[in-house]
This record gives structure tokens, C-alpha cells and sequence, in this order.
């Protein structure tokens, strides 16, 4: 019986525009009370006259739930064959499990977009002053020059690595060109109990919490001194005692982990929320829509940070959603959510800040939409040239460049210099090729360490595929690195 209701449920739902399935369950019952089908279903007790009224109650209840009058779709409008006595006191409101929903006799549908876009919370002028009437955090010199100088040398970082990896010397790397402020404004305005679930674009956050460059190098040389023992490709840093999970490269996995993290600080009553990003592309995958819906509906302390870059690899936004961006969806299930400028470090503090403070008082997630652009390549495997144009980069580099507009804030309140600049800059350099020079003589994990730390006794499957991977580096040493301990 319940696999044909549950059946008969799919077929009505199917044909429902052209017949109510309350009808359609009408007619297959009364066929079916004749049919041999019907008889093999309920055997002899289709006869039974308590089965015929359990089948009449289910098709009330059946109707009652599934049957919507015509009148609520679109086109002609047509009487209601049922009489009102069927709905009794259902007139006014419905009392549906989560909440009690007025009736309305006008056929109203929600519009797909509102009349204006969202706005974008922004405090500093592309002069760097901050433009007239706006709100916003207070930020003391300290931290201000702290954080101006990790986006300079956030950006040297990339710029530095960038390069190794085209001269071979890496094999892999992405940078966060163009979106440092998100990365550094963010990390300035959280404390180190804040739990980060990275996406990938954010190794600012490390940087901000004392990550060496030093660390850096060694991640993405994938030798000895690498947290991860060699095993990830470069930039997928993790830190424990940063708080700083390991970045994982499928999209968006992060994000219903959060929703679990975030309930374990809740449940420890720790005075501390998780932090998850994800890009704009992120926001096309499943696990997107699940953290949020998982977080709003455990009141999980998440806070969620979509960096809109306007491009997921070669897809553009317009491509990825017809919706007014991402802010929007928030509201949907039941999370605040706010837009803000990602290239302006102070809005981005201020409102990291505001939401931080709202996340872990009231212990529900905010949704944060970070507005920004991708300057760089997706990674080194991408040329974006090929699919945006060079004008479009340029603009966003030069007009639009985040540092640019800080750097003139902290100028023009007399704490930063150009000398400072150019020192921090050769500085940064130095250290880097250092890191860099250090991190390729240091020797790599052994094969072997491909296998462990998983389970702690190795799975015969996992032996065989070791003594297997031997055997073949052994027939083609040629083809494998040399600086690999086998
Ligand atoms: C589940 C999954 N699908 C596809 C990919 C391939 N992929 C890697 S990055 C990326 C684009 C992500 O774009 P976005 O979230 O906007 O982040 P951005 O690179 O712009 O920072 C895609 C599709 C992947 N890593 N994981
Ligand atoms: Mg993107």
C-alpha cells in the first residue's frame, strides 16, 4: 500500500498540471477497485469495507494537502469545485507545520527580482577618504599599518610564487590578486578562536596569524618541513594552531562542514564563530545550499563570506546565477546577509566586525557577499585572457585596486610613508627568495609517507598499491622526480 500511495503520489504530482491528484486519485482508485492490478496490491482486502474507508480518509487528507484550486495558478480563473466546508476554519490562515500562513483571494506571485539591486556597503572613496555619512569601525594605526602591510606583502608573496611556478620550480599556484582586502580586512577584524574554513583564495588569513613565509614555501615545495607531508598540491595550507582548516579542492565541501564545526562551538559555549568562504562559483554547488540551510536551522555560528570575484574559473556571474548575486539567497533561508564593497579593507573590517559580534551573540549565521574581482589568472593553468578582456583586468588592477585605495587612507593620516613602502617591499623580497631558496633544499617526505597516517595498521589494498608504485618507478626512474626518497 504505500509503495503504490507513494507511487500513485509521484504520477499524480507529475500530471498535476493537467488534473488535480486528488481527481487523478479518485479515478485510479475506482479503476483499480476493478482491476486485477488492484486486487494483487490489496489481495482480497480491496473488498474490505475499512479498507475503502482508510483509502477514502487518505484521499481526503490527500486533497486537503495536495489539491491547490485552480485559481492559484496562472490563466483563466475558475471556480472552486469543493465547497467550504471542506477547509472549515482553514479560511483565514493556515496553520502549517512552521508557522501559520494568511490566505489571500488576490493570485499574487512573488516577483523573480526586486525593483533595485541590492546595495553595497562601502565606507573609503576611490580618493581614500571615507565618503561622507558613513558608518564604520574605527581601526587604530597599529592595526591599520599591520594590515596595509600584509596586503603588500600578501601580493609580493603571490607575485614571487607566481613566478616560481613558471619557472618550474613549483607545480602549482593561485593567487589572490585583487582580493586582498577580503583576505586581510577579514582576518584583522576576527580573533584566533574564530575557526577558518578556507575555499582556497585566502591564504591572507594565514598570513594575518602569523603563518612565515617560510611555512608558505614549504607547503608549496611539498617537502619535510610541509604540514601536510607533500601529499596536497601547493597552496592547500592548513594549520591547526592557527585555526586554519586544510583548504580541500572540491568546491564548496567546506561549507555543510562549517554548519558542524560551528555547532560544536555552540555546544562548547565557546565565545567564538567559524568563518567559511567560498566563491561565487561555490555557490552553484549543492553543499552550498545545505551549510546555510544547516546553519539556520541549528542556528549554527557561522559566518559566511562569499567572495564575489565575477568569475568561477572561465564562467562568468552572469552565467552562474540569474539572481541579484548571492546576498540574496541568504534571506531565503533565514539568514541575514549583507553586500559589501570587498576592494574597500575598511567596509570589509567594519562589517566583519558587525557580524562577528551578531554571529556569536545571538548564535545564528550571517551571510557576508564580498564584491570583488579576480585580477590574476584562475591559476596557473588558466589564461584568462582568452575569455575576458584585457581591458576588463586592467581596470579593476588600476582603477579599482584595493591596496591603492587604502594605502592613500593611511597616507593621508600620516602613517604610512613612501619609504616605509619601498623598505617594507625590498624587505619582503629578500625573505621570500630566502623562504624559497630553503624550502627547495630542504629534502621531501619519503614514498612511503604517501601511505601513512590514514589508518594504523596499513589496509592490504594500500600494500599492494605501494609495492605496485615501486615496481613501477623502478621500470621508469627516468619519469620520477629524483629528489623523491623512495
Ligand atoms: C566540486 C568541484 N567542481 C569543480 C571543480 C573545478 N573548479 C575548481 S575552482 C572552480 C571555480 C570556482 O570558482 P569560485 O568559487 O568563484 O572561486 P574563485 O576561483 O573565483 O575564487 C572550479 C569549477 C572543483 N574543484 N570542485
Ligand atoms: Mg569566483
Amino acid at each position: 500500500m504505500a509503495i503504490w500511495f507513494s507511487r500513485s503520489r509521484k504520477i499524480a504530482h507529475f500530471l498535476k498540471p493537467k488534473i488535480a491528484p486528488s481527481e487523478f486519485l479518485y479515478k485510479i482508485c475506482s479503476n483499480y477497485a476493478n482491476s486485477s492490478s488492484f486486487r494483487t496490491l490489496g489481495g482480497e482486502n480491496c473488498r474490505n469495507p475499512q479498507v475503502f474507508s482508510d483509502y477514502s480518509t487518505t484521499i481526503l487528507a490527500f486533497r486537503r494537502r495536495w489539491w491547490r484550486p485552480e485559481s492559484t495558478r496562472a490563466g483563466e480563473q475558475v471556480e472552486t469545485p469543493y465547497s467550504d466546508d471542506d477547509y472549515e476554519d482553514e479560511n483565514q490562515a493556515l496553520d502549517f507545520p512552521g508557522g501559520r500562513v494568511t490566505f489571500t483571494p488576490e493570485m499574487k506571485f512573488i516577483s523573480e527580482a526586486s525593483d533595485k539591486r541590492i546595495p553595497c556597503y562601502r565606507v573609503l572613496g576611490d580618493d581614500g577618504h571615507p565618503i561622507s555619512g558613513s558608518r564604520y569601525e574605527q581601526v587604530d594605526k597599529e592595526t591599520a599599518v599591520k594590515m596595509y602591510k600584509s596586503m603588500v606583502i600578501l601580493q609580493i608573496m603571490d607575485n614571487i610564487f607566481y613566478e616560481a611556478q613558471r619557472q618550474g620550480r613549483i607545480s602549482f599556484y593561485l593567487t589572490s590578486l585583487g582580493e586582498e582586502a577580503i583576505n586581510i580586512a577579514t582576518a584583522a577584524a576576527l580573533t584566533l578562536d574564530d575557526v577558518i574554513l578556507p575555499q582556497y583564495r585566502e591564504p591572507g588569513i594565514l598570513l594575518w596569524r602569523g603563518f612565515t613565509l617560510q611555512e608558505f614555501a614549504n607547503q608549496c615545495f611539498g617537502n619535510n618541513a610541509d604540514y601536510g607531508k607533500g601529499r596536497q598540491m601547493p597552496i592547500h595550507y592548513g594549520s591547526n594552531k592557527h585555526n586554519f582548516f586544510t583548504i580541500s579542492s572540491p568546491i564548496a565541501t567546506q561549507l555543510p562542514q562549517a554548519a558542524g564545526v560551528a555547532y560544536s562551538l555552540k555546544m562548547d559555549k565557546k565565545e567564538a564563530c567559524v568563518v567559511a568562504f567560498t566563491g561565487d562559483g561555490g555557490t552553484s554547488e549543492g553543499d552550498f545550499h545545505a551549510g546555510l540551510n544547516f546553519a539556520a536551522v541549528l542556528e549554527a555560528p557561522v559566518l559566511f563570506i562569499c567572495r564575489n570575484n565575477g568569475w568561477a574559473i572561465s564562467t562568468p556571474t552572469s552565467e552562474q546565477f540569474r539572481s541579484d548575486g548571492v546576498v540574496v539567497k541568504g534571506q531565503a533561508y533565514g539568514i541575514r546577509s549583507i553586500r559589501v564593497d570587498g576592494n574597500d579593507a575598511l567596509a570589509v573590517y567594519s562589517t566583519i566586525r558587525a557580524a562577528r559580534e551578531m554571529v556569536i551573540r545571538e548564535q545564528k549565521p550571517i551571510l557576508v557577499e564580498a564584491l570583488s574581482y579576480r585580477v590574476g589568472h584562475h591559476s596557473t593553468s588558466d589564461d584568462s585572457t582568452k575569455y575576458r578582456p584585457i581591458n576588463e583586468i586592467e581596470y579593476w588592477k588600476t582603477a579599482r585596486n584595493p591596496l591603492a585605495r587604502f594605502q592613500k587612507w593611511v597616507h593621508k593620516n600620516g602613517w604610512w610613508t613612501d619609504d616605509d613602502e619601498s623598505e617594507l617591499r625590498g624587505s619582503i623580497r629578500k625573505q621570500l627568495l630566502t623562504a624559497i631558496q630553503v624550502a627547495e633544499k630542504t629534502e621531501k617526505p619519503p614514498l612511503a609517507e604517501m601511505f601513512s597516517d590514514v589508518y594504523s595498521h596499513l589496509p592490504s589494498n594500500l600494500h599492494e598499491q605501494e609495492k605496485s608504485l615501486r615496481e613501477t618507478i623502478k621500470r621508469h626512474r627516468q619519469d620520477y622526480p629524483t629528489d623523491v626518497p623512495v
